[in-house]
Protein backbone atom coordinates (compact mmCIF):
# COMPACT_ATOMS: atom_id res chain seq x y z
CA UNK A 1 0.00 0.00 0.00
CA UNK A 2 1.63 3.21 -0.92
CA UNK A 3 1.40 6.18 1.90
CA UNK A 4 -1.04 8.65 1.47
CA UNK A 5 0.88 11.93 2.08
CA UNK A 6 1.26 15.75 1.47
CA UNK A 7 3.88 14.55 -0.88
CA UNK A 8 2.03 12.00 -2.71
CA UNK A 9 -0.87 14.83 -3.58
CA UNK A 10 1.65 17.36 -4.63
CA UNK A 11 3.31 14.28 -6.72
CA UNK A 12 -0.34 13.41 -8.14
CA UNK A 13 -0.95 16.75 -9.04
CA UNK A 14 2.26 17.10 -11.43
CA UNK A 15 1.15 13.71 -13.15
CA UNK A 16 -2.54 14.77 -13.34
CA UNK A 17 -3.56 11.95 -10.64
CA UNK A 18 -3.18 9.08 -13.19
CA UNK A 19 -0.94 7.35 -10.22
CA UNK A 20 -3.24 6.46 -7.67
CA UNK A 21 -3.53 3.12 -7.00
CA UNK A 22 -7.43 1.59 -6.36
CA UNK A 23 -7.51 1.99 -2.25
CA UNK A 24 -8.70 -1.60 -1.91
CA UNK A 25 -9.07 -4.53 -3.99
CA UNK A 26 -12.09 -6.61 -4.95
CA UNK A 27 -10.92 -10.26 -5.22
CA UNK A 28 -12.75 -13.32 -6.00
CA UNK A 29 -13.52 -15.13 -3.02
CA UNK A 30 -11.38 -18.42 -2.40
CA UNK A 31 -12.72 -21.85 -1.08
CA UNK A 32 -12.24 -21.11 2.07
CA UNK A 33 -10.89 -18.94 4.82
CA UNK A 34 -8.79 -19.22 8.76
CA UNK A 35 -11.59 -16.58 9.58
CA UNK A 36 -15.06 -15.10 7.65
CA UNK A 37 -16.43 -11.79 8.95
CA UNK A 38 -20.02 -11.26 7.51
CA UNK A 39 -20.85 -7.42 6.98
CA UNK A 40 -18.40 -4.66 5.91
CA UNK A 41 -19.64 -2.24 8.17
CA UNK A 42 -17.04 -0.34 10.54
CA UNK A 43 -17.64 -2.80 13.17
CA UNK A 44 -16.64 -5.82 10.67
CA UNK A 45 -14.10 -4.26 8.95
CA UNK A 46 -12.47 -3.13 12.43
CA UNK A 47 -12.84 -6.30 13.94
CA UNK A 48 -10.62 -7.79 10.87
CA UNK A 49 -8.21 -5.26 10.95
CA UNK A 50 -7.08 -5.65 14.75
CA UNK A 51 -7.27 -9.64 14.10
CA UNK A 52 -4.81 -8.68 11.70
CA UNK A 53 -2.84 -5.86 13.22
CA UNK A 54 -2.73 -7.36 17.09
CA UNK A 55 -3.12 -11.19 16.53
CA UNK A 56 -1.27 -11.59 13.33
CA UNK A 57 -4.36 -13.54 11.61
CA UNK A 58 -4.95 -12.54 7.92
CA UNK A 59 -6.29 -15.30 6.11
CA UNK A 60 -9.37 -13.15 6.56
CA UNK A 61 -12.46 -12.27 4.09
CA UNK A 62 -15.21 -9.96 5.22
CA UNK A 63 -18.38 -10.54 3.32
CA UNK A 64 -20.70 -7.61 2.60
CA UNK A 65 -24.11 -7.90 0.44
CA UNK A 66 -24.29 -4.55 -0.62
CA UNK A 67 -21.34 -2.06 -0.71
CA UNK A 68 -18.89 -1.68 2.32
CA UNK A 69 -20.10 0.94 4.88
CA UNK A 70 -23.46 0.99 2.78
CA UNK A 71 -25.37 -0.29 5.83
CA UNK A 72 -25.76 1.89 9.49
CA UNK A 73 -21.90 2.88 9.43
CA UNK A 74 -22.56 5.22 6.15
CA UNK A 75 -25.97 6.43 7.58
CA UNK A 76 -25.41 7.65 11.01
CA UNK A 77 -24.76 11.31 12.73
CA UNK A 78 -21.34 10.36 13.74
CA UNK A 79 -21.73 11.55 17.24
CA UNK A 80 -18.71 10.24 19.30
CA UNK A 81 -18.51 10.11 23.22
CA UNK A 82 -17.89 7.99 26.07
CA UNK A 83 -20.11 9.64 28.56
CA UNK A 84 -21.88 5.88 29.41
CA UNK A 85 -23.17 5.20 33.14
CA UNK A 86 -21.82 1.43 33.72
CA UNK A 87 -18.18 0.29 34.27
CA UNK A 88 -17.98 -1.85 31.29
CA UNK A 89 -19.79 0.81 29.01
CA UNK A 90 -17.28 3.33 29.68
CA UNK A 91 -14.44 0.65 29.16
CA UNK A 92 -15.29 0.02 25.92
CA UNK A 93 -16.67 3.27 24.43
CA UNK A 94 -13.55 5.12 25.75
CA UNK A 95 -11.19 2.65 24.31
CA UNK A 96 -13.14 3.28 21.01
CA UNK A 97 -12.97 7.36 21.48
CA UNK A 98 -8.95 6.99 22.28
CA UNK A 99 -8.48 5.02 19.35
CA UNK A 100 -10.43 7.48 17.06
CA UNK A 101 -7.67 10.37 18.59
CA UNK A 102 -4.79 8.44 16.30
CA UNK A 103 -7.02 7.07 13.64
CA UNK A 104 -6.27 8.94 10.92
CA UNK A 105 -2.11 8.41 11.32
CA UNK A 106 -2.66 4.74 12.37
CA UNK A 107 -4.56 4.45 9.58
CA UNK A 108 -2.73 6.46 6.95
CA UNK A 109 -6.44 8.14 5.88
CA UNK A 110 -7.84 11.46 7.32
CA UNK A 111 -11.05 10.19 8.57
CA UNK A 112 -11.65 14.04 9.98
CA UNK A 113 -11.63 12.91 13.78
CA UNK A 114 -13.15 16.65 15.33
CA UNK A 115 -12.82 16.70 19.08
CA UNK A 116 -15.09 19.45 19.43
CA UNK A 117 -17.15 18.53 21.99
CA UNK A 118 -20.66 17.07 22.90
CA UNK A 119 -23.27 18.41 25.18
CA UNK A 120 -26.37 16.39 25.99
CA UNK A 121 -28.77 19.12 27.49
CA UNK A 122 -30.56 18.72 30.92
CA UNK A 123 -34.02 19.48 30.72
CA UNK A 124 -35.91 18.57 33.53
CA UNK A 125 -35.01 18.00 37.08
CA UNK A 126 -35.03 14.04 36.39
CA UNK A 127 -31.91 14.72 33.53
CA UNK A 128 -30.24 16.76 35.75
CA UNK A 129 -29.49 14.28 38.49
CA UNK A 130 -29.17 11.10 35.47
CA UNK A 131 -26.14 13.69 34.23
CA UNK A 132 -24.84 14.86 37.37
CA UNK A 133 -24.83 11.31 38.75
CA UNK A 134 -23.00 10.13 35.05
CA UNK A 135 -20.45 12.77 35.44
CA UNK A 136 -19.61 11.67 38.75
CA UNK A 137 -19.12 7.73 37.40
CA UNK A 138 -17.27 9.01 34.76
CA UNK A 139 -14.59 10.55 36.57
CA UNK A 140 -14.33 7.31 38.52
CA UNK A 141 -13.92 5.55 35.16
CA UNK A 142 -11.37 8.21 34.13
CA UNK A 143 -13.86 9.42 31.37
CA UNK A 144 -12.95 13.31 30.96
CA UNK A 145 -16.70 14.62 31.81
CA UNK A 146 -18.50 17.64 33.61
CA UNK A 147 -21.91 18.64 34.69
CA UNK A 148 -21.82 22.47 32.78
CA UNK A 149 -24.63 25.30 33.88
CA UNK A 150 -27.21 26.99 31.41
CA UNK A 151 -24.88 30.10 31.27
CA UNK A 152 -21.69 27.63 29.94
CA UNK A 153 -24.29 26.03 27.64
CA UNK A 154 -24.95 29.35 26.15
CA UNK A 155 -21.50 30.33 25.78
CA UNK A 156 -20.52 27.12 24.28
CA UNK A 157 -24.14 27.22 22.06
CA UNK A 158 -24.62 30.83 21.16
CA UNK A 159 -27.46 29.86 19.08
CA UNK A 160 -29.32 28.15 21.56
CA UNK A 161 -32.68 29.43 23.47
CA UNK A 162 -32.38 28.29 27.13
CA UNK A 163 -36.13 29.18 28.11
CA UNK A 164 -37.73 26.66 25.22
CA UNK A 165 -41.80 27.21 24.92
CA UNK A 166 -41.71 23.47 26.80
CA UNK A 167 -38.65 22.73 28.59
CA UNK A 168 -36.17 25.16 29.83
CA UNK A 169 -32.20 24.42 29.35
CA UNK A 170 -31.53 23.52 33.12
CA UNK A 171 -27.34 22.59 32.73
CA UNK A 172 -25.81 19.40 30.49
CA UNK A 173 -23.15 16.95 30.70
CA UNK A 174 -20.03 18.22 28.33
CA UNK A 175 -17.45 15.82 27.03
CA UNK A 176 -14.49 18.19 25.82
CA UNK A 177 -13.06 15.46 23.71
CA UNK A 178 -16.54 14.25 22.42
CA UNK A 179 -17.52 15.27 18.80
CA UNK A 180 -17.80 13.71 15.01
CA UNK A 181 -15.45 11.88 12.70
CA UNK A 182 -16.34 11.69 8.33
CA UNK A 183 -17.79 8.06 8.98
CA UNK A 184 -17.44 6.60 4.92
CA UNK A 185 -13.68 7.59 5.94
CA UNK A 186 -13.55 5.33 8.52
CA UNK A 187 -15.02 2.43 6.70
CA UNK A 188 -12.68 3.39 3.41
CA UNK A 189 -9.65 3.10 6.06
CA UNK A 190 -10.06 0.07 7.81
CA UNK A 191 -10.78 -1.61 4.29
CA UNK A 192 -8.09 -0.26 2.69
CA UNK A 193 -5.88 -1.01 5.88
CA UNK A 194 -7.10 -5.04 6.03
CA UNK A 195 -6.53 -5.39 2.18
CA UNK A 196 -3.28 -3.99 2.72
CA UNK A 197 -2.73 -6.86 5.08
CA UNK A 198 -4.12 -8.90 2.10
CA UNK A 199 -7.29 -10.33 3.48
CA UNK A 200 -10.15 -10.24 0.86
CA UNK A 201 -13.28 -7.95 0.98
CA UNK A 202 -15.88 -9.03 -0.99
CA UNK A 203 -18.75 -7.17 -1.62
CA UNK A 204 -21.69 -7.97 -3.65
CA UNK A 205 -22.00 -10.98 -1.59
CA UNK A 206 -24.64 -12.21 0.39
CA UNK A 207 -25.23 -14.59 3.08
CA UNK A 208 -27.76 -16.94 3.01
CA UNK A 209 -26.94 -19.69 5.08
CA UNK A 210 -24.27 -20.78 7.94
CA UNK A 211 -22.78 -24.63 7.35
CA UNK A 212 -21.84 -27.03 10.68
CA UNK A 213 -20.62 -29.94 11.28
CA UNK A 214 -20.79 -31.68 14.94
CA UNK A 215 -21.93 -28.20 16.08
CA UNK A 216 -18.91 -26.70 14.52
CA UNK A 217 -19.11 -23.92 12.44
CA UNK A 218 -17.56 -24.79 8.74
CA UNK A 219 -18.67 -21.71 6.21
CA UNK A 220 -21.01 -19.75 5.00
CA UNK A 221 -23.33 -20.28 2.02
CA UNK A 222 -23.60 -17.31 -0.09
CA UNK A 223 -24.62 -15.26 -3.78
CA UNK A 224 -21.17 -16.75 -5.05
CA UNK A 225 -20.99 -19.44 -3.56
CA UNK A 226 -19.70 -22.13 -0.08
CA UNK A 227 -16.96 -20.40 1.30
CA UNK A 228 -15.67 -22.34 4.31
CA UNK A 229 -13.97 -21.08 7.49
CA UNK A 230 -12.31 -22.39 10.73
CA UNK A 231 -13.83 -19.33 12.67
CA UNK A 232 -16.77 -17.17 11.46
CA UNK A 233 -17.98 -13.60 12.76
CA UNK A 234 -21.45 -12.27 12.37
CA UNK A 235 -21.34 -8.22 12.49
CA UNK A 236 -24.43 -7.32 10.62
CA UNK A 237 -26.29 -4.92 13.10
CA UNK A 238 -30.15 -5.00 12.07
CA UNK A 239 -29.31 -8.32 10.35
CA UNK A 240 -28.11 -10.09 13.41
CA UNK A 241 -31.38 -11.85 13.87
CA UNK A 242 -31.30 -13.36 10.58
CA UNK A 243 -28.03 -14.56 10.84
CA UNK A 244 -28.19 -15.94 13.86
CA UNK A 245 -31.07 -18.16 12.84
CA UNK A 246 -29.15 -19.34 9.73
CA UNK A 247 -26.85 -20.66 12.75
CA UNK A 248 -29.14 -22.11 14.36
CA UNK A 249 -29.90 -20.02 17.47
CA UNK A 250 -31.75 -16.70 18.75
CA UNK A 251 -30.87 -13.28 19.63
CA UNK A 252 -32.60 -11.39 22.12
CA UNK A 253 -32.89 -8.31 19.39
CA UNK A 254 -35.09 -6.37 17.80
CA UNK A 255 -34.65 -4.43 14.22
CA UNK A 256 -36.18 -0.89 13.82
CA UNK A 257 -35.56 1.82 11.75
CA UNK A 258 -33.40 4.95 13.31
CA UNK A 259 -33.84 8.27 10.78
CA UNK A 260 -31.65 10.85 10.07
CA UNK A 261 -31.75 14.29 7.91
CA UNK A 262 -29.56 17.39 6.82
CA UNK A 263 -30.12 20.89 5.68
CA UNK A 264 -28.91 22.90 3.32
CA UNK A 265 -25.04 24.27 3.84
CA UNK A 266 -24.77 27.81 6.08
CA UNK A 267 -22.35 29.83 7.49
CA UNK A 268 -20.57 28.17 10.49
CA UNK A 269 -22.87 28.82 13.05
CA UNK A 270 -22.49 26.03 15.59
CA UNK A 271 -19.04 24.29 16.19
CA UNK A 272 -20.03 21.84 19.19
CA UNK A 273 -22.81 18.74 18.80
CA UNK A 274 -26.09 19.29 21.04
CA UNK A 275 -28.28 16.15 22.11
CA UNK A 276 -31.95 17.70 23.53
CA UNK A 277 -33.07 14.16 24.75
CA UNK A 278 -36.10 15.71 26.36
CA UNK A 279 -37.23 17.29 23.27
CA UNK A 280 -35.96 14.76 21.36
CA UNK A 281 -33.39 15.96 18.35
CA UNK A 282 -29.45 16.29 18.43
CA UNK A 283 -27.56 18.29 15.59
CA UNK A 284 -23.79 19.30 14.57
CA UNK A 285 -22.72 21.11 11.70
CA UNK A 286 -21.00 18.97 8.89
CA UNK A 287 -17.10 20.64 7.98
CA UNK A 288 -19.76 21.35 4.95
CA UNK A 289 -21.88 23.65 6.64
CA UNK A 290 -24.94 21.29 6.53
CA UNK A 291 -26.72 20.57 9.71
CA UNK A 292 -26.87 17.03 10.54
CA UNK A 293 -29.84 16.10 12.52
CA UNK A 294 -31.70 13.52 13.63
CA UNK A 295 -34.29 12.00 15.63
CA UNK A 296 -35.87 8.93 17.79
CA UNK A 297 -36.55 5.63 16.33
CA UNK A 298 -39.15 4.08 14.27
CA UNK A 299 -42.19 2.29 17.19
CA UNK A 300 -42.35 -0.48 15.33
CA UNK A 301 -39.77 -3.07 13.97
CA UNK A 302 -39.37 -2.55 10.11
CA UNK A 303 -36.36 -3.07 7.46
CA UNK A 304 -37.23 0.08 5.52
CA UNK A 305 -33.87 2.56 4.91
CA UNK A 306 -35.93 5.53 4.08
CA UNK A 307 -37.11 8.63 6.15
CA UNK A 308 -40.92 9.69 7.22
CA UNK A 309 -42.99 12.68 7.20
CA UNK A 310 -43.66 12.10 11.07
CA UNK A 311 -40.32 11.76 11.79
CA UNK A 312 -39.56 14.99 9.96
CA UNK A 313 -41.90 16.92 11.78
CA UNK A 314 -41.46 15.60 15.33
CA UNK A 315 -37.50 15.99 14.77
CA UNK A 316 -37.54 19.63 13.47
CA UNK A 317 -40.55 20.91 15.76
CA UNK A 318 -37.82 20.01 18.74
CA UNK A 319 -34.97 21.12 17.13
CA UNK A 320 -36.97 24.83 16.73
CA UNK A 321 -38.33 25.03 19.88
CA UNK A 322 -34.21 24.27 20.94
CA UNK A 323 -32.36 26.56 18.06
CA UNK A 324 -35.15 28.90 17.06
CA UNK A 325 -33.05 30.01 14.10
CA UNK A 326 -32.95 26.70 11.93
CA UNK A 327 -36.82 27.49 11.81
CA UNK A 328 -36.15 29.21 8.15
CA UNK A 329 -33.47 26.50 7.02
CA UNK A 330 -34.49 23.98 4.13
CA UNK A 331 -34.09 20.08 4.48
CA UNK A 332 -31.72 18.41 1.70
CA UNK A 333 -32.03 14.68 2.24
CA UNK A 334 -33.50 12.26 4.93
CA UNK A 335 -32.86 8.39 5.43
CA UNK A 336 -32.80 5.77 8.11
CA UNK A 337 -30.81 2.82 8.72
CA UNK A 338 -31.74 -0.08 10.44
CA UNK A 339 -30.33 -0.34 13.89
CA UNK A 340 -29.72 -3.44 16.41
CA UNK A 341 -31.56 -2.96 19.33
CA UNK A 342 -31.51 -4.92 22.84
CA UNK A 343 -33.22 -4.95 25.50
CA UNK A 344 -31.13 -2.88 27.78
CA UNK A 345 -29.32 -0.80 25.13
CA UNK A 346 -25.92 -2.55 25.37
CA UNK A 347 -23.96 -4.46 22.49
CA UNK A 348 -23.57 -8.16 22.54
CA UNK A 349 -19.81 -9.02 22.00
CA UNK A 350 -20.14 -12.96 22.51
CA UNK A 351 -19.16 -16.79 21.71
CA UNK A 352 -22.33 -18.56 20.26
CA UNK A 353 -23.83 -22.06 20.93
CA UNK A 354 -22.41 -22.58 17.55
CA UNK A 355 -18.66 -23.63 17.91
CA UNK A 356 -16.15 -21.38 15.76
CA UNK A 357 -19.31 -18.86 15.79
CA UNK A 358 -19.30 -15.35 17.34
CA UNK A 359 -21.37 -12.56 16.90
CA UNK A 360 -21.11 -8.78 17.40
CA UNK A 361 -24.03 -6.78 17.48
CA UNK A 362 -26.93 -4.50 19.21
CA UNK A 363 -25.19 -1.71 19.13
CA UNK A 364 -28.78 0.34 18.46
CA UNK A 365 -28.37 3.76 17.76
CA UNK A 366 -24.68 4.31 19.08
CA UNK A 367 -22.15 2.01 17.52
CA UNK A 368 -20.39 4.42 15.26
CA UNK A 369 -18.64 5.78 18.26
CA UNK A 370 -17.50 1.93 19.02
CA UNK A 371 -15.97 1.12 16.05
CA UNK A 372 -12.32 0.96 16.95
CA UNK A 373 -12.94 -0.37 20.53
CA UNK A 374 -15.53 -2.96 19.83
CA UNK A 375 -13.36 -4.13 16.50
CA UNK A 376 -10.14 -4.53 18.96
CA UNK A 377 -12.51 -6.86 22.24
CA UNK A 378 -14.24 -8.88 19.20
CA UNK A 379 -11.14 -9.44 17.54
CA UNK A 380 -9.20 -10.13 20.94
CA UNK A 381 -12.20 -12.42 21.84
CA UNK A 382 -12.38 -14.55 18.25
CA UNK A 383 -8.75 -15.12 18.27
CA UNK A 384 -8.15 -15.66 22.31
CA UNK A 385 -11.22 -16.95 23.08
CA UNK A 386 -11.48 -14.20 25.73
CA UNK A 387 -11.29 -10.34 26.02
CA UNK A 388 -11.83 -8.43 28.86
CA UNK A 389 -13.59 -5.61 27.08
CA UNK A 390 -16.13 -7.59 26.13
CA UNK A 391 -16.50 -10.07 29.06
CA UNK A 392 -19.49 -8.05 30.28
CA UNK A 393 -21.30 -8.05 27.26
CA UNK A 394 -21.56 -11.34 26.42
CA UNK A 395 -25.31 -13.22 25.78
CA UNK A 396 -25.17 -14.98 28.99
CA UNK A 397 -26.18 -11.90 30.44
CA UNK A 398 -29.51 -12.44 29.36
CA UNK A 399 -29.76 -16.10 30.28
CA UNK A 400 -27.91 -14.73 33.99
CA UNK A 401 -29.71 -10.86 34.26
CA UNK A 402 -26.74 -9.51 34.27
CA UNK A 403 -27.91 -6.26 32.68
CA UNK A 404 -26.11 -3.31 31.59
CA UNK A 405 -28.83 -0.82 31.44
CA UNK A 406 -27.57 2.09 29.50
CA UNK A 407 -30.95 3.37 28.11
CA UNK A 408 -30.40 7.13 29.00
CA UNK A 409 -26.73 7.06 28.10
CA UNK A 410 -27.93 5.53 24.22
CA UNK A 411 -29.74 9.26 24.43
CA UNK A 412 -31.95 8.53 21.67
CA UNK A 413 -35.82 7.61 21.86
CA UNK A 414 -36.80 4.14 21.73
P1 LIG B 1 -23.50 -1.73 9.59
O1 LIG B 1 -22.72 -0.54 9.24
O2 LIG B 1 -24.98 -1.67 9.37
O3 LIG B 1 -22.86 -2.95 8.82
C1 LIG B 1 -23.47 -4.22 8.76
C2 LIG B 1 -23.30 -4.72 7.33
O4 LIG B 1 -23.74 -6.07 7.25
C3 LIG B 1 -24.11 -3.92 6.33
O5 LIG B 1 -23.24 -3.28 5.41
C4 LIG B 1 -25.02 -4.97 5.68
O6 LIG B 1 -25.21 -4.75 4.29
C5 LIG B 1 -24.25 -6.25 5.94
N1 LIG B 1 -25.09 -7.45 5.92
C6 LIG B 1 -26.29 -7.63 6.51
N2 LIG B 1 -26.76 -8.86 6.23
C7 LIG B 1 -25.84 -9.48 5.44
C8 LIG B 1 -25.77 -10.75 4.81
N3 LIG B 1 -26.75 -11.65 4.93
N4 LIG B 1 -24.67 -11.02 4.07
C9 LIG B 1 -23.65 -10.12 3.91
N5 LIG B 1 -23.68 -8.90 4.48
C10 LIG B 1 -24.76 -8.58 5.24
N6 LIG B 1 -23.96 5.81 16.40
C11 LIG B 1 -23.16 6.69 17.04
O7 LIG B 1 -22.26 6.29 17.78
N7 LIG B 1 -23.32 8.02 16.88
C12 LIG B 1 -24.32 8.54 16.10
O8 LIG B 1 -24.44 9.75 15.96
C13 LIG B 1 -25.19 7.63 15.46
N8 LIG B 1 -26.20 8.10 14.71
C14 LIG B 1 -26.98 7.24 14.00
C15 LIG B 1 -27.94 7.77 13.15
C16 LIG B 1 -28.67 6.92 12.33
C17 LIG B 1 -29.71 7.51 11.40
C18 LIG B 1 -28.44 5.52 12.38
C19 LIG B 1 -29.21 4.58 11.49
C20 LIG B 1 -27.51 4.97 13.26
C21 LIG B 1 -26.77 5.84 14.08
N9 LIG B 1 -25.78 5.37 14.95
C22 LIG B 1 -24.96 6.23 15.62
C23 LIG B 1 -25.59 3.91 15.13
C24 LIG B 1 -24.45 3.39 14.25
O9 LIG B 1 -24.64 3.82 12.93
C25 LIG B 1 -24.41 1.86 14.27
O10 LIG B 1 -24.47 1.37 15.60
C26 LIG B 1 -23.13 1.34 13.64
O11 LIG B 1 -22.87 2.00 12.43
C27 LIG B 1 -23.26 -0.14 13.39
O12 LIG B 1 -22.16 -0.54 12.61
P2 LIG B 1 -22.08 -2.03 12.11
O13 LIG B 1 -20.78 -2.19 11.44
O14 LIG B 1 -22.40 -2.94 13.23
O15 LIG B 1 -23.31 -2.15 11.13
O1 LIG C 1 -25.13 7.54 20.34
O2 LIG C 1 -24.54 9.63 20.51
C1 LIG C 1 -25.24 8.74 20.02
C2 LIG C 1 -26.19 9.05 18.98
C3 LIG C 1 -26.53 10.28 18.58
C4 LIG C 1 -27.44 10.11 17.61
C5 LIG C 1 -27.65 8.80 17.39
N1 LIG C 1 -26.86 8.17 18.26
Amino acid sequence: MRRYSAFAIAREAARHHRGWERAWASPEPRKRYDVVIVGAGGHGLATAYWLGKNHGITDVAVIEKGWLGGGNTGRNTTIIRSNYLQDPSAAIYEKARSLYETMSQDLNMNVMFSPRGVIMLAQTEHEVRGYRRTAMANAQQGVATEFISPARVKELVPIISLDGPRYPVLGGLWQARGGTARHDAVAWAYARACSAMGMHIIQKCEVTGVTSENGQVTGVETSRGHIGCGKLGMVVAGHAGQLAEMAGFRLPIEAVALQALVSEPIKPCMDVVVMANTVHGYMSQSDKGEMVIGGGTDGFNNFTQRGSFHHIEETVRALVETFPMISRLKMLRQWGGIVDMTGDRSPIISATPLGGCYVNCGWGTGGFKAIPGSGWAMAELMAKGDSPLARAFSLSRFREGRFIDESVAAGVAH
